[in-house]
């Protein structure tokens, strides 16, 4: 059977990069898409995945003011966490670029020109919220109030959580600032640029009509919007912190994220190559998918596609993968509650990312809001991953290994094949439509059917090869379907198998006959209570990254020092100290100033643990300070020795001694 090659380009939405991601982008975007896009690498598809960080715009710079840094340093930052995270969770990203980088800025910048020589981009008037307190313009995020549509209370000036609906800051109720609160907020007017949308809704209306195939929640949003008529919709704005908007009179602004980061899709398939790109972008007949989460849907429906529609030659998106949102044991996840589970916990977990992606499969929203549930997730992976489908393929495997000498016997089958290929269909139209989670129940089915025949033959009783040559080519079949959501299982049962086969065209083809197999082990282990309740405590914790201080941590790890003499330590002088009183530096973010009796006097100590204790915690306190280090300034306050503390990933303890002693006794 050959299989219709095609160039598909698949792309998960561009997380923002002001914080850790969580299990929402997960299976909100990053794991449907790929699955898919293994999907699509395993039947020979032309296929690139790409990616990256969201980062510019009022999310970042708000982060960056609150955090006490610079939007740069804060994504550099959380740039790497979001990466690692992905690379633990098998992500196969061929490219995760970011949207800071040099080439999505330039590509963004000729793109508008384009799409402004074109007469698509017009000049108006903006009305734009301004905070009198902080002296500051509040575009998008910087602004809050009442969702003019849902009455939610927290609605951004950008768009209303909620409801979905894109805002304009004027149109919110009891607009406050976001950055000190104050409602004492000013409208005033300046020039913007806009996408003229009303000259492009005619053929994005008969574009969203043709598409036929998208799920029914996109279109109808997509319809929604086009009914309530299209108006043109800015795309600068007055920050600091973006991409330079490359037009007379305009050089002083950037471009609203919105605008241009659905473009970071374009130049990451650029980064990727430099020639190649065109097949997914220009190229007549090639496919675009998008997965991205609800409140992404009107930008990828209507304003990204107006955008390319605006600029011409580019291909709009063939599918966009609208998902829904996931929930929490019947809830919301809550940081501040640590009611989650929180994704940067999870390598330490023991549970490698297969189990974690076998599970969250099935919580991929792609219908209606799922939910997140220990309960669920013990059953599915006790009953459906361990019980049927690692079952069936490590019985079948040890069988042919302790009773047919090693190897997959000689035989041509029967009518057992049919009745799997059969269900082998079922499974590739359900990845075709992109039904992610029907791919999987059909996987399932088709280990269970597998289960059902061996019983029923029983090879343990008659030796009967033809069962033992039809389950051995069946965990061919089930070790190529399930690769797309569990990849590192599959590359574990093919090199069991000893089989080396990656054709499609071969997927229903039982070739597997006289065949050595590897040694059989065992591919998953049961999940029970207790561990459970040891996987609740880990993961709901939430790390509290200081930005700075990572930094040092890293340099410490990567340099290690060189040997000293005694005599060097002896130079030392450390002493135990009683911490007297303890108060928040007013502006470092990590910084906590203390009042501390080193029995010669009361010093002065700033030290970095504000985030790791409250000021209260620390009174009284017996710790250990460096003592004859030389004073130092710490953002305006000065530091009259060092306290000593470990630290460990994240986490910043005080050293403290065993026993009670006296202030200013001595460490040697
Ligand atoms: N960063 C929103 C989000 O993270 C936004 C997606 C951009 S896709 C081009 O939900
Ligand atoms: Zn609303």
């Amino acid at each position: 059977m050959k299989f219709k090659k095609e160039n598909r380009l698949i792309t998960a939405a561009l997380p923002y990069v002001n914080n850790v991601p969580h299990l929402g982008n997960i299976v909100g975007s990053h794991l449907p898409a790929d699955i898919f896009a293994r999907y699509c690498r395993l039947v020979g598809h032309n296929c690139v995945f790409v990616g990256g960080t969201d980062e510019h715009g009022t999310a970042t710079e708000v982060a960056a003011i609150q955090k006490n840094t610079t939007p740069q340093r804060l994504c550099d930052f959380y740039y790497k966490i979001h990466r690692e995270i992905y690379n633990w969770f098998n992500f196969s990203y061929d490219n995760f670029s970011r949207t800071s980088r040099g080439i999505h800025h330039k590509f963004t910048q000729s793109f508008f020109i384009k799409v402004y020589k074109n007469g698509f981009l017009k000049e108006d008037i903006l009305v734009l919220p301004f905070c009198k307190n902080c002296n500051r313009q509040l575009s998008d995020r910087y602004i809050e109030g009442k969702c003019p549509y849902c009455h939610y209370e927290n609605a951004r000036g950008d768009q209303c959580e909620k409801c979905s609906k894109l805002l304009d800051p004027a149109n919110l109720k009891n607009p406050k600032c976001v950055v000190c609160n104050s409602t004492d907020i000013e409208f005033k007017e300046e020039k913007h640029l806009f996408l003229d949308l009303t000259k492009l809704s005619t053929k994005l209306e008969r574009w969203i009509k043709s598409n036929k195939h998208w799920r029914p929640q996109v279109r109808n949003m997509a319809f929604a919007w086009l009914k309530e008529g299209l108006k043109p919709r800015c795309i600068t704005r007055n920050l600091k912190w973006g991409i330079k908007v490359p037009i007379k009179g305009y050089e002083d602004k950037v471009f609203y994220v919105w605008a241009e980061a659905a473009i970071g899709y374009i130049s990451a398939t650029k980064e990727w190559h430099n020639k190649k790109w065109k097949e997914f972008w220009l190229k007549k007949r090639s496919k675009i998918y998008h997965f991205i989460g609800k409140d992404n849907i009107p930008f990828h429906t209507i304003l990204f596609p107006a955008e390319l529609i605006a600029h011409k030659g580019y291909n709009l998106p063939y599918n966009v993968v609208g998902l829904q949102y996931l929930n929490f044991e019947g809830g919301k996840f809550s940081k501040s509650k640590e009611r989650g589970v929180f994704c940067e916990n999870l390598p330490n977990t023991n549970l490698s990312s297969d189990y974690w992606r076998f599970y969250l499969s099935f919580t991929i929203p792609e219908t209606g809001d799922t939910d997140f549930s220990w309960d669920e997730f013990k059953e599915r992976i006790n009953k459906e991953l361990v019980d049927n489908f690692g079952n069936f393929i490590n019985r079948v495997l040890k069988f042919t290994w302790n009773n047919f000498n090693k190897k997959i016997p000689l035989s041509k089958g029967d009518h057992f094949i049919n009745t799997a290929n059969k269900q082998i269909d079922k499974v590739i139209v359900a990845f075709e439509k992109v039904e992610l989670r029907k791919a999987m129940q059909e996987i399932l089915r088709l280990s269970d059917l597998g289960n059902k025949y061996f019983d029923k033959t029983k090879p343990w009783k008659t030796k009967d090869k033809t069962a033992v040559f039809n389950c051995a080519n069946l965990c061919k079949v089930l070790g190529l379907l399930i690769n797309p959501f569990l990849p590192a299982t599959s590359e574990k049962i093919l090199k069991m198998l000893n089989c080396s086969e990656s054709n499609w065209d071969n997927i229903k083809r039982f070739n597997l006959k006289n065949h050595k197999i590897n040694e059989p082990e065992i591919l998953f282990h049961k999940i029970e209570d207790c561990q459970i309740e040891e996987l609740k405590q880990k993961t709901s914790k939430v790390t509290k990254y200081s930005i700075e201080q990572t930094e040092t941590i890293k340099n410490t790890q990567t340099k290690p020092k060189p040997m000293i003499k005694y005599e060097e330590f002896q130079k030392l002088e450390i002493k135990v100290g009683k911490i007297k009183s303890a108060k928040e530096h007013p502006n470092a973010d990590k910084l906590l100033i203390l009042e501390v009796d080193t029995g010669d006097k009361l010093r002065q100590i700033v030290a970095g643990l504000k985030g790791h204790y409250k000021p209260e915690e620390l009174k009284g306190k017996e710790v250990i300070v460096l003592t004859n280090l030389e004073p130092r300034d710490l953002r305006g306050f000065k530091s009259e020795g060092m306290l000593l503390a470990a630290i460990d990933g994240n986490k910043v303890v005080a050293l403290t001694v065993d026993k009670d002693v006296k202030a200013g006794s001595e460490i040697k």
